[in-house]
Formats: C-alpha cells, structure tokens, sequence
C-alpha cells in the first residue's frame, strides 16, 4: 500500500569495510548476475539501479593504516561510504520508490535505518540476524564496525564516537529502542546483551524461533515495532540470520540457524500485510565457502528473500 506505482531503487553497496574479509564487496554484483533485475520485473515491479560508491577506492581507503580510532578499524572508510548510501536510500525514500539495498558487509545498516526513520518517524524495523550489530564504539570487541551499525543508528555512546560519524548527529531522527526488533539471534555479545536489557529491545533468538515457531515470533516482532499494524516495516536482513547449511557463502557463519523457509517466511509475512517498505540483503561473500555450491547455495538464498519481499510466494 505504500508503493502503489510498484518501482524499486536497487541500491548497490559493494562495501567491505566493515569487517576483515574480502569477497563480501562482490555481493551485488554476483546477485545481479544471477537475475535479481529479471526477478524484480518478473514479480510486476519496475526499478532503477543506484551506485553510490561507484568511483570510490575502496582498495586505498582500506588500506589506509591510519584509519583506526581506539580499537574500531577503519571508521573514516565506513563513515564516507555509509553517508553516501544513506545519501542514496533518502532520494529513494523521497521519491517513494521502495528500496532494495544489497551488500556488502552490515554496516550499511545505519545508512538505511536511518534514511527510514527519517522519512518514517513512526516506521519499525526487524533485523534479521544471527548477531546484534549494536555493539559501540566502546563495547566492540573485535573493532569490526559491521558489529556496531545499530548502535550508530540509535546514537548510542555518542562521547565515544570518531569524529567521521559527525553527520549522524545533525540528523533530526534516530532509532528509538522500541522501533526495532530482532528475529534469528544466536551469538551476542556480553556488553550487546547489556544493551538490549538496558534499552528494553524486542529480541527473538533461535530459542524463541524453536519455542513459539516462526509465525508467533514474526507477529510478536511485528505487534512490537508497529503496533497500529499502520505503520511501515523496514527489513535489514543478514543472510548469516539462515542456517550456513543453507547460506556457507558468508563472513560470520553461527550455526543453529534459521530453516531457508523459515527464513522466507519471516519476508512472505510482512509482504502478506502489506506494511513492507524496504530491505537490505547484506554479508553475502561470493568468495567463501569450501565449494562452488557454498556460493551459488548462499547467492540463490539472497535472490529468494528479494522475490519473497516483492511478494512471489503468496498465491
Ligand atoms: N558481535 C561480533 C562483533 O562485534 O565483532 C560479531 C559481529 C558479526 C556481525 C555480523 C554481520 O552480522
Ligand atoms: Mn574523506
Ligand atoms: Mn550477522
Ligand atoms: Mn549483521
């Protein structure tokens, strides 16, 4: 109901700055090999395609020993390139087209979230994952920063932040705590868990998944972050939320995870009632994997969410 002219903005976010393996900046370009433009159009939806790091050099940006503050890595890298996607994902939101984001590592996240609440003050957000992503700049342990983008989005310990992450500040809207809600959580972290308490964050592990099943979890998260059922949802989904029996191709494989069609549910459902308004396909890494089939396995399962999303698998 929100995008009655049925386009999408196709967001390439080739981005791997914020973790330390390479691969997972050939995400969409793997996923655009493997039809996700024909799939758009084959589900009755026209698009556009948008490259907001096209002419950035990724290579010397990353490469560049000086960018680390305390323990995070590389924050001028992914403060420059988020501003830009998030740069990208506002145009989108302004023309009311919906916005499909591909990764890329899960630090684009706090690009994305934030164009949302910003467009959509009152819009919720579920993300898919098997990890939090809200650790700050000082709870990380690793420094990776694809740990960190929910906690930029929130503007959490802002005092601790690089000053690259300025912009975030001028924003009007941030994420509240009671606008976002995880599904498929199995690895977080000590002081992640801290956070969640503190903040009061809706949290559905693989536990909740097993215990109540994928329907009853996907309503409860959505009752908590949209509760007139009026409101848009946002989806940030990690591929790594899915089982690596389905998705090996990845960065941060947990094992225990989600089912492939649990994992599709989770995006059925919302297409189903109508309040989707937007996804992030992140942390697919066509480089890993033991074998070729890791890849096509882990590409495939990116290509499902998207058709899923733009409503294929309700009859
Ligand atoms: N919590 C760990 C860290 O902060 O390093 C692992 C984060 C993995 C993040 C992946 C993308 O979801
Ligand atoms: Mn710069
Ligand atoms: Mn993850
Ligand atoms: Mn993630």
């Amino acid at each position: 109901k929100f995008f009655p002219e049925r386009k999408v903005t196709v967001i390439r976010a080739p981005f791997n700055g914020g973790q330390g393996k390479l691969g997972v900046e050939l995400g969409p370009e793997r996923m655009i090999e493997y039809g996700l433009l024909d799939d758009i159009k084959e589900q009755g939806w026209s698009y556009e395609v948008k490259d907001p790091l096209k002419g950035s050099d990724w290579n010397a940006m990353r490469n560049d020993s000086s960018d680390v503050y305390n323990n995070c890595k590389r924050p001028h890298m992914v403060s420059e390139c988020c501003q830009k996607i998030f740069e990208t994902s506002t145009e989108a939101r302004r023309k009311k087209t919906f916005p499909i984001t591909i990764g890329g590592d899960h630090s684009i996240g706090m690009s994305t979230l934030l164009a949302f609440v910003n467009s959509h003050p009152d819009g919720g957000i579920i993300w898919v994952d098997a990890h939090t992503d809200i650790n700050t700049p000082s709870s990380t342990e690793s420094g990776n920063l694809h740990g960190c983008p929910v906690a930029f989005a929130m503007g959490l310990d802002q005092e601790h932040w690089p000053s690259h992450f300025d912009w975030i500040k001028q924003l009007k809207h941030l994420v509240k705590p009671s606008q976002i809600a995880y599904i498929g959580l199995r690895d977080v972290d000590k002081g992640e868990r801290k956070i969640l308490k503190e903040l009061g964050i809706a949290a559905f592990s693989m536990h909740h998944v097993d215990k109540y099943g994928i329907n009853e979890v996907v309503q409860r998260a959505m009752k908590a972050v949209n509760p007139s059922g009026e409101a848009p949802i946002h989806v940030s989904y990690d591929v790594d939320g899915i089982d690596p029996q389905y998705v090996a191709a990845t960065g941060t494989p947990v094992r225990g995870g989600l089912t492939l069609r649990e994992g599709l549910f989770i995006v059925e459902e919302l297409a189903a009632s109508g309040v989707l308004a937007g996804l992030d396909i992140v942390e697919v890494n066509p480089s890993l994997g033991a074998t070729e089939m890791h890849m096509v396995d882990t590409v495939n399962a990116g290509l499902s969410i998207s058709r899923c999303a733009l409503g294929e698998t309700i009859l």
